[in-house]
């Protein structure tokens, strides 16, 4: 172990931490997804641009890609532990959805996969929503919902209870996950060759989890080292996850307790000692 009391003692600031474990593209910072830790993957960038402050794409036609995927570490994602959410603030035009040669398809995807594989995908038009945990999807569960005329958050989940997806916080269909994905895949755009869209226009991505993958790495660089340790130390110091004062998620509370506390340290001081979150 290393010397831990020195460093609390150094710690004992009252500097409130920030920085959840969450993976966030924020088209208002005027870049692309891959300078905001997300990777192009698509085989065209479709004249993606943010320089207006909304990222903006199309026409994305069929026979080509236009997406990116968050670098989450991999073996982060878990969703036999808790969920996972992908979340996008977006207006569509002219994305298509239906069943193309066998497939349901649509102009804009979500999709989500944890380390081992399990995984749903929503396929989105501008008029009509579905999920999907198969390569086909030409019977998964769908919903109308008008995506043309305005922004609207749209939000898929996959946890222990399954897959879910939301328009405005709405919950609007369910199903189980899928196995066997490529792993450790967060993505968003037009993922598929089969679908089209005229003009996608995104105002905010967000990977959420609904707590810290690695407990006590509350910066998410993989490392739980000092810089989590000033956060632990802050909440801490508060005890009480309801405190205002907290860090939102209250990530010191490794037990989830509700409190920060002793058996939280032990806890802490566990992950201090392996340091690196998600060996191999
Ligand atoms: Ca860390
Ligand atoms: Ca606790």
């Amino acid at each position: 172990m290393r010397c831990v009391g020195a460093i609390l003692l150094a710690a004992m600031s009252s500097i409130a931490m920030g920085a959840n474990c969450e993976w966030v593209y924020l088209s208002s910072f005027q870049s692309l997804p891959q300078s905001q830790k997300w990777t192009f993957q698509g085989s065209t960038a479709s004249n993606a641009s943010a320089s207006s402050g909304v990222l903006v794409y199309g026409p994305a036609g069929t026979g080509s890609t236009t997406y990116w995927d968050a670098d989450v570490p991999p073996h982060a994602m878990d969703f036999t532990k808790f969920d996972w959410s992908i979340e996008a603030e977006v207006r569509l035009t002219g994305a298509t959805h239906g069943n193309v040669s066998g497939y349901r398809r649509g102009g804009f995807v979500l999709a989500i996969s944890d380390k081992n594989g399990r995984w749903i995908i929503a396929d989105i038009g501008s008029s009509r929503l579905s999920i999907r945990n198969d390569n086909t999807g030409t019977s998964d569960p769908q919903v109308n919902v008008d995506l043309a005329s305005g922004f609207h958050v749209v939000r898929l989940t996959a946890g222990p209870t399954g897959g879910r997806l939301s328009v405005d916080g709405q919950q609007l269909l369910t199903m189980p996950l899928g196995t066997g994905n490529t792993p450790n895949r967060a993505n968003f755009g037009d993922g598929s060759v089969l679908a089209s869209a005229t003009l996608t226009e995104v105002k905010r991505v967000q990977i959420i989890p609904a707590q810290e993958p690695c407990p006590g790495d509350v910066n998410c660089d993989t490392f739980v080292d000092d810089l989590d340790f000033v956060t632990f130390v802050y909440g801490y110091n508060l005890l009480d996850c309801s405190d205002p004062a907290m860090t939102p998620k209250c990530p010191a509370d490794l037990n989830r307790d509700g409190i920060v506390d002793d058996l939280d340290f032990q806890l802490f001081v566990r992950m201090y000692d392996v340091l690196e979150c998600f060996p191999g």
